[in-house]
């Protein structure tokens, strides 16, 4: 007699998410959720079916970078997997980036696309970055007001049609680094003809197969540092298919994201427009920025989602010690602690999706932005720290099957592990949040505290009260900290930053999951989103309990004093 484990299946992922379900039904008008079900119902339907099958046959496949053709000829063609190629056909189909620019939602189109995202993420292995950086391109070009370029590329960017469908590239990073993109080496020269041609070497560009890109580049005599960048529009191809003066080096060899052709390129002459203005370019890009940081949030909750979705689903067969897992008490406890979480980072994203999609629809007052753009960065950097955190112990929760390729299980880990990585690291993004709150911190935290206290204070019962509460506290705490520790030299407030951006990120998710805990008891008789909220104000809320400066320097000093 031998014994054969059970593998993990999935259902429809829409229909088995009551998490995204009851949110939708509580954020949206009834016959407007009645109209879009269908859509997301076979996204749902695809996501656990036809294309988690295909993921997994995919699975050894990889982007080939074929750079000369049999007769000496440099083609630098990249071939992606058949999952790839067809996630770009059911991208475009499925309206993934054009739901939030045709606005037949209105202020709700953004949650509706982002739901479609969070569906279709998980099962495409991390289709998700061409998709954010496309809908990062589209927003930018509308926002630069530069009407020939957005008449020649935001149809494409946004379309439904497969045949026309482009997708953008975001090139930042250079060998100087990913972060300090003021450093960035690329030149500008404005040609006789009047044309700009770009030199330099880009060392970090994803999903190289795009149509277009939009880049940073020096005009040449421009100052030092991010202002004396501008930003400049690239298309890749000539009418005849040929890379325009674009050498691909080489296809990068990643931990993970392993479908993402992420190359090397040299701009050799590279023609590109002005987007907007011969300087500022970080500032031009920042629009970017904000909306691929809200597409990894959202892919952060949808792998976490798909993590926990196996991981409940084996628990809930794999047989040891005489009983099923779900059945074993600590297994449960082990689990319900990562559910908790993925429920967290799921309202915190879908929450910036909410701003975000009122600011596209003018329906957004001045404090309300502050708001939204202090709470991308915090979103992104909290929910991708539990992205990586959950997918590592779902992993452990199969024991060693999660460690087995075949599986299908290490790609989560791996995969997750880039969201705190790219569009920028979490220290980089907390001192994103200090640049956020700006001279008028009180202001903007006093805003949040005051939309906190709207959604926590009708909590229920009183173990829901104790969560409001732990959330309050550690809001009022964060901002005692901030205030104090401006009044001391500079690296107090550096040496903190994330802490405190945690503690906020961490804050405001829980107060979203008692507000909806709430309306999930009174109107669905729910009290699954109750446990979710207490389980979550116990896991670590405030972080800012007193780790001073001088300890740090401490630990990481050679020497034993200080
Ligand atoms: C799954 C979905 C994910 C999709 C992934 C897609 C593929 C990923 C490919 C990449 O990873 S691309 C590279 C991503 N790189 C980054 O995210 C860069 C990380 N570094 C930062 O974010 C730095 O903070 C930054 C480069 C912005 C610092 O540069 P600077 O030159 O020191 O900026 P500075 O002087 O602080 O800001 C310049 C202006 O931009 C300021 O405005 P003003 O000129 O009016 O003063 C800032 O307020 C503004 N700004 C900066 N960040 C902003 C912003 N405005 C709005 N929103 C922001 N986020």
């Amino acid at each position: 007699m031998s014994f054969n484990q059970t593998p993990p299946t999935l259902g429809n992922q829409y229909t088995d998410d009551r998490v995204l379900r009851s949110y939708l039904k509580r954020v949206l008008p009834p016959e407007m959720l009645s109209e879009i079900e269908p859509s997301l119902m076979e996204m749902g339907r695809l996501s656990g079916g036809e294309l988690y099958r295909m993921q997994l046959a995919d699975r050894l496949n990889e982007p080939l970078l074929t750079q000369w053709d049999a007769w000496g000829n440099r083609i630098d063609r990249i071939e992606l997997t058949p999952l790839w190629r067809a996630a770009e056909r059911l991208a475009a189909e499925h309206g993934v980036v054009a739901t939030a620019y045709e606005r037949k939602q209105g202020q709700f189109s953004r949650v509706y696309q982002c739901a479609l995202a969070y569906l279709f993420t998980p099962s495409t292995d991390i289709y998700s970055c061409p998709l954010a950086m496309t809908d990062g391109a589209a927003h930018t070009l509308l926002s630069s007001g530069n009407q020939s370029l957005i008449e020649r590329a935001v149809p494409h960017l946004t379309t439904r049609q497969p045949e026309e469908f482009w997708t953008s590239g975001q090139w930042m990073t250079e060998l100087t680094g990913g972060s300090d993109v003021g450093l960035t080496e690329t030149i500008a020269r404005k040609s006789a003809d009047g044309v700009w041609r770009l030199y330099g070497r880009k060392w970090f560009t994803s999903a190289t197969t795009s149509q277009m890109a939009l880049t940073l580049a020096r005009p040449e005599g421009n100052e030092a540092g991010g202002r004396g960048l501008a930003l400049f529009y690239i298309e890749m191809r000539d009418e005849s298919g040929r890379l325009r003066n674009i050498q691909i080096n080489r296809l990068k060899d990643k931990l993970g994201t392993r479908k993402v052709p992420t190359a090397e390129l040299t701009l050799e002459g590279t023609p590109a427009e002005l987007v907007c203005g011969e300087t500022d370019g970080v500032r031009n890009i920042a629009p970017m920025l904000n909306i691929t940081r809200l597409w990894n949030g959202i892919s952060a909750a949808a792998l976490m989602r798909r993590a926990v979705a196996l991981a409940l689903d084996y628990a809930r067969k794999r047989i040891a010690f005489g009983a099923t897992l779900i059945e074993k008490p600590l297994h449960l406890d082990t689990l319900a602690g990562l559910q908790a979480e993925a429920e967290a980072a799921f309202h915190l994203a879908f929450y910036v999706a909410e701003m975000r999609g009122l600011s596209e629809t003018g329906g957004i007052d001045e404090d309300e932005s502050l708001v939204l753009r202090l709470m991308t960065p915090v979103m992104k950097l909290t929910t991708a720290r539990q992205a990586v955190h959950v997918a590592s112990e779902v992993l452990e929760s199969f024991g060693g099957a999660g460690y087995v390729e075949d599986t299908g299980l290490p790609v989560l880990l791996r995969d997750s592990q880039v969201l705190p990585i790219w569009e920028g690291t979490t220290n980089v993004l907390s001192l994103d949040v200090l640049r956020a709150l700006g001279s008028d911190a009180s202001r903007t935290l006093q805003v949040l505290k005051t939309k906190v206290s709207d959604w926590v204070e009708t909590a229920r019962d009183d173990r829901l009260k104790s969560a409001a509460r732990i959330c309050l506290s550690a809001l009022t705490h964060a901002e005692s900290w901030l205030m104090l520790a401006r009044q001391e030299d500079g690296s107090a407030m550096e040496a903190g930053a994330r802490r405190f951006a945690l503690t906020l990120g961490r804050a405001v998710s829980l107060a979203l999951l008692v507000k909806h805990a709430r309306w999930s008891f009174e109107n669905e008789g729910d009290e699954r989103a109750a446990a979710a909220a207490r389980r979550f104000s116990s896991a670590g809320i405030d972080l800012l309990n007193a780790q001073e400066m001088d300890d740090a320097r401490l630990l990481v000093n050679e020497s034993s004093t200080r």
